[in-house]
């Protein structure tokens, strides 16, 4: 098992911005009980969009990613919020759904991950607030919008991480550090990225879809672009100026995937209304945050915040009207 990064990683990371550690962390270790976690947050969710009349079964005679894709097919919604443990960028009331379990928090400590992370943010290590969980159906049984019938979800488009964040963020070296929970192979949707694309700078993003934002075709070529199959316990480190994106998951089976971001400690996370954490210090490990329960407060105070503040904040500085999005 890789432990920390190698000189030959912090290279190819240099050269390609990106690089794909194979079997860095211990499933056992770390994900079994992430899954654990989700399937009592599935039996929840099942019994609240029962109630009030979303779904005609529990479908509780199903595994987990079965059971998922069946609740989301009759339900026509993708649940993806009752999973993750970050806010939307938008509509923020106090009931919003999140997870900010025990299992989650310990994967974003997990000392095999922060050992990699510190060969190239340095051992001063900040959990940055931008992350996800993504959980992706099957794009046959995907929630469509009734009106447009486009996807809920559907594939990532292409954009680079920083290009996500606010300018604030411009100077901070944030890593983003992207797994897989189950298999994740081309069929499932797995990122693409564009070798080298982090030397070019920050690109203009246009506004796409609901919420979305895309670079164009002609300010970031992507013929370059690889495929990047994975499977649990691999990590992939992607540099915040690599043009990545995800294929659609046309498989028949469930795609979950963890993007998390670190930066050094006191520099801008680029969302300050959402709470990171000392993840490591080796300056001052007594300020490492090691409760779950403080991490979930937080959550729950910000949800408390940006929902009393009734309006919703910028989270990214692009425009429809910039001439290359035209
Ligand atoms: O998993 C995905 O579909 C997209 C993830 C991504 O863009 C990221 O981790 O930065
Ligand atoms: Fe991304």
């Amino acid at each position: 098992m890789n432990t920390s990064s190698s000189r030959s990683e912090q290279d190819q990371f240099e050269r390609e911005g990106y690089v794909l550690v194979r079997g860095a962390i211990d499933v056992n270790r770390w994900i079994t009980p992430i899954m654990r976690e989700y399937e009592s947050v599935l039996g929840r969710l099942a019994e609240h969009l029962l109630l009030s009349g979303r779904i005609t079964s529990l479908y509780d005679d199903l595994p987990f990613g079965e059971r998922l894709v069946e609740i989301c097919a009759e339900s026509n919604e993708t649940n993806a919020q009752f999973f993750d443990f970050s806010l939307p960028q938008a509509g923020i009331r106090h009931d919003t759904p999140m997870w900010h379990g025990p299992a989650v928090f310990d994967m974003l400590r997990c000392a095999e991950l922060l050992d990699l992370v510190e060969g190239f943010i340095g051992p001063e290590i900040y959990s940055n607030p931008v992350q996800h969980v993504r959980i992706k159906v099957p794009e046959a049984r995907e929630a469509r919008d009734p009106v447009t019938g486009a996807l809920k979800m559907g594939a990532t488009n292409w954009h680079q991480d920083n290009g996500v964040v606010l300018p604030e963020a411009d100077d901070t070296q944030m890593l983003t550090v992207w797994f897989p929970l189950t298999h994740v192979g081309i069929e499932h949707g797995c990122l693409q990225v564009v070798p080298g694309s982090h030397r070019r700078g920050l690109m203009t993003h246009c506004p796409a879809g609901p919420g979305g934002l895309q670079v164009p075709e002609h300010v970031g070529p992507r013929d370059a672009a690889i495929p990047l199959p994975m499977d649990p316990g691999d990590v992939l480190l992607v540099h915040k100026l690599t043009l990545h994106n995800s294929l659609p998951n046309l498989s028949d089976e469930v795609r979950i995937s963890f993007d998390l971001r670190y930066n050094p400690i006191g520099q801008p996370t680029g969302r300050d209304a959402f709470p990171g954490f000392v993840a490591r210090s080796r300056r001052r490990p007594e300020s490492e945050l090691r409760d779950p329960e403080e991490w979930s407060r937080a959550w729950i105070e910000a949800r408390r915040q940006l929902a009393d503040a009734g309006y919703d904040r910028a989270f990214n500085r692009w425009r429809a009207d910039e001439p290359v999005c035209a």
